[in-house]
């Protein structure tokens, strides 16, 4: 019991100290990766010519009067087919009818197996003042080829999480309110896994030719039963190059 209770602690601590860390890396990872610069090509509709594959595409640029000419150099994003790198997510999750949502953080690595489809797998921590979770994910996304690019996908994830069970009759006052067993009294417990396939919408904007911006929606199916599905919105900046 009381290696149980050691290792749910642990965990709880593990994943807070696991939040903080995120936050302050979204705090000022976020502004710096996107070099505090504008989004390219405010004022020319050829807004990736950093990126040699576009530039040599569009070395000619559309002529002034042609306006279907412009409009396709001005979203054209087929030049990521190829692209990886990282990516920092933060998002929010209310599990079944918890009023009281988890924040989550996540990263990990993404690539372009094609300029439509993406791959990722990365590590997620969600945490509250009660519950928590920790564990791994990996998923795919199907986008269309451009700057603004909405997407559909689909991801599952796996790890361990937090729960809590009746405590009304051990003798124990578990939440030091100073009344012991009392109507509703719950203890921690450690629950072991938790996983959840989602299906899953977004949009992706290239803020510049490197720098991805993402807001997302996912509804997970979780193994704890249809009264735990929950919807998780979230927010993600990535950085992709041209793999070598
Ligand atoms: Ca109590
Ligand atoms: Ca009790």
């Amino acid at each position: 019991m009381t290696n149980f209770l050691t290792t749910s602690i642990l965990f709880q601590t593990t994943a807070s100290v696991l939040m903080g860390w995120g936050c302050l890396i979204v705090l000022f990872w976020v502004p710096s990766a996107a070099q505090a610069q504008l989004p390219s090509g405010l004022t020319k509709s050829r807004w990736a010519m950093d990126d040699p594959e576009y530039a040599e595409k569009y070395a000619h640029g559309a002529a002034k009067t042609d306006i279907a000419g412009k409009l396709k150099q001005a979203n054209d994003a087929r030049f990521v087919d190829h692209h990886s790198g990282y990516y920092l997510s933060a998002g929010l999750t209310a599990i079944g009818k918890s009023n009281n949502p988890l924040g989550s953080i996540e990263a990990g690595y993404t690539g372009y197996g094609a300029s439509f489809m993406t791959s990722r797998a990365g590590l997620i921590a969600a945490a509250n003042d009660e519950d928590y979770f920790l564990g791994g994910e990996i998923g795919m996304r199907f986008q269309t080829p451009s700057r603004l690019a909405p997407f559909v996908g689909t991801g599952l994830f796996t790890g361990i999480s937090s729960g809590s069970e009746p405590a009304t009759d051990d003798g124990i006052d578990n939440d030091d309110d100073g009344r012991i067993d009392e109507r509703h009294e719950e203890r921690e417990t450690f629950d072991g896994a938790l996983s959840a396939i989602y299906p899953e919408v977004g949009i992706h904007f290239w803020w510049t030719p490197r720098t991805r911006l993402t807001g997302f929606g996912r509804y997970l199916i979780t193994t704890d039963g249809r009264a735990n599905d929950a919807w998780y919105y979230g927010f993600s900046i990535a950085i992709l190059s041209k793999e070598h």
